[in-house]
């Protein structure tokens, strides 16, 4: 047996000479060089005790160096279980109780607090730092510089990345071998990727977007990255001339629109820009075909299905649309009470099914039951509908999730942490439209008889508690939450009266 993953980048490597990355501090990083550096921290890792289906935890900030790691887990077998550099040691608590690594790597400023609590739940520690004193690179760099992958299937499994849940505990979506393998090979196929590809990749490592779509897709084809650890507008206009290939969420391309240098010949030698992980608006849409000639292709996935679909690469990128169900791909739209197929047109529940779609939630066979259909469908919670032309479009969401520049906020996770303030009754929290995220998460908060507690004394509360992406943007305290007939908050009707309240944020 082989290595599915990695042999599926293996079989179609470029000449070791090759660039694969190009880092925005003048370093680089031959597909030579991936292969000697991942082999060596794949013994790191073994020396680790590390063995093959054990979870590697890693929450390290964005670096070439984590991204080799990714792959040497992927070399030795073990499950890589990426984690947002956001989250608070609280966050950080939940997800190593609840998937136990073997290993949890940190970077050096955070071990001191991160290894203290890796100990409560039996996890060995290292820091990934490209030198010092007992990094895994620098234990790496004295072992050999090739290795024979351990073998593992199709189906086993290669990645854990939490997800919140509607309800509460965030839940591990165990993706398998083939799961990634399957889509890096569709979508390098369907945007036509080759090894002369050079993408800007100026996404966070440790979500689905930047670390599958983004990292395997160039692996697969062969390709460059120019890495850059940080988004940031101005320098990566910059780097167009240089690229084929940019990747993003609709927050870069609004940053991107508001750069004087952006325009048709700065754009010259790209090829592609592809956007997702959120609604792109059709005015941003239409603004950038006018300022570059290019029409975004945008696509859409999530963490528990890899990528769904996608505008065509010829055709018709439709503004507004997801385009079409990527090859071996089923995608339906049903009735989400009875689960029955909605008419061509009408509105219903997405599900989705194919290599693609995950294995199921880690330690959770209830949830994972609730999720999938009896034939399979995974049903993903959005709202949607095929038009006459086949174009999908997500229309709006069954699940109560904010998406702020990409990132999924859960508002049920924020009101637990808020109603168990003193001085606070009860909260809502809804996303409300907003010109630069998209959606800005926004608290409407009763407080208790008596009570003065203060928008700056929730947001000192939950800063130790939440990672600062999911805090809200603005607090708004209210005598009553609208309730319906039920007894429940009517978060549409809180949406309404509190839309614009973003319309002048930069
Ligand atoms: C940063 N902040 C955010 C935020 N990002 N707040 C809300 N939403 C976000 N997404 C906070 C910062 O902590 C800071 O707080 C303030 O907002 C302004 O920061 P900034 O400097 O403007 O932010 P920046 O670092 O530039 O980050 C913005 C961003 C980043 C858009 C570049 O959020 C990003 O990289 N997003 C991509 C997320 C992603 O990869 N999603 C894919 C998930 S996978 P303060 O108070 O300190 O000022 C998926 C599946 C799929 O969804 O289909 O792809
Ligand atoms: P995540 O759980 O972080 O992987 O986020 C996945 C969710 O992002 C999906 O369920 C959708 O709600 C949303 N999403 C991803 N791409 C798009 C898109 N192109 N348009 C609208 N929503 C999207």
């Amino acid at each position: 047996m082989t290595n599915h993953l990695f042999d599926t980048f293996r079989n179609r490597m470029p000449a070791p000479g090759r660039l694969l990355m190009e880092t925005d501090d003048g370093h680089s990083i031959s597909y030579g060089d991936m292969l000697a550096r991942s082999a060596q921290l794949a013994h790191a890792l073994l020396q680790m005790g590390v063995q093959p289906g054990d979870r590697v935890a890693v929450q390290v900030e964005k670096s070439p160096e984590a991204v080799l790691l990714y792959l040497a887990c992927v070399r030795a077998g073990a499950v890589f279980l990426p984690l947002n550099t956001a989250y608070t040691l609280a966050e950080l608590a939940y997800f190593l109780g609840d998937a136990k690594p073997r290993l949890v790597v940190c970077d050096p400023a955070r071990a001191t607090e991160i290894e203290a609590l890796a100990q409560t739940t039996g996890a060995a520690t290292a820091t990934l730092g490209s030198s010092g004193q007992g990094s895994l690179m620098e234990q790496a760099s004295r072992l050999p510089s090739d290795f024979h992958d351990v073998a593992r299937g199709p189906d086993d499994l290669c990645a854990i990345l939490y997800t919140s849940g509607t309800t509460g505990r965030s839940k591990g979506a165990m993706l398998s071998h083939e799961n990634l393998a399957s889509n890096a090979r569709v979508l390098a196929d369907c945007w036509r990727f080759t090894a002369d590809d050079v993408l800007i990749h100026a996404l966070p490592v440790f979500h689905t977007h930047g670390l599958f779509v983004a990292t395997n897709v160039a692996l697969i084809a062969g390709a460059r990255m120019l890495f850059e650890r940080k988004f940031d507008p101005a320098r990566l206009v910059s780097l167009l001339p240089r690229a084929t290939v940019l990747m993003g969420v609709p927050t870069f391309y609004v940053r991107l629109l508001q750069q004087d240098g952006l325009n048709e010949q700065a754009a010259s030698s790209m090829r592609l820009f592809i956007s997702g992980s959120a609604p792109l608006l059709a005015e941003t849409h239409k603004a950038w075909r006018e300022r570059t000639g290019h029409a975004i292709l945008e696509r859409y996935g999530m963490t528990e299905t890899n990528m769904n679909t996608s505008n065509p690469y010829d055709g018709e990128r439709r503004a507004g649309t997801v385009g079409f169900p990527l090859p071996g791909v089923s995608l339906r739209v049903t009735d989400p009470e009875t689960g029955d197929q909605v008419p061509q047109g009408g509105i219903g529940m997405i599900e989705v099914k194919g290599p693609n779609v995950f294995a199921g939630y880690w330690r959770m066979p209830e949830k994972t039951k609730a999720e999938f259909r009896k034939d399979g469908f995974f049903i993903t919670g959005d709202l949607g509908l095929i038009d006459a032309d086949f174009y999908v479009h997500i229309v709006g969401r069954g699940k109560d999730l904010i998406i702020s520049g990409g990132y999924n906020v859960y508002p049920k996770e924020i009101e637990s942490e808020i109603d168990a303030l003193d001085g606070v009754a009860e909260s809502a929290v809804i996303g409300i439209a907003h010109p630069d995220f998209g959606e800005g998460v926004t608290a409407v908060v009763v407080r208790k008889p008596g009570s003065a507690i203060s928008a700056a004394d929730i947001a000192l509360a939950i800063a130790e508690r939440l990672a600062k992406y999911k805090h809200p943007k603005q607090v708004i305290f209210v005598d009553d939450l609208p309730r319906n007939t039920m007894g429940k908050v009517q978060k549409n009707v809180l949406r309404d009266a509190y839309k614009g309240i973003y319309d002048k944020a930069g």
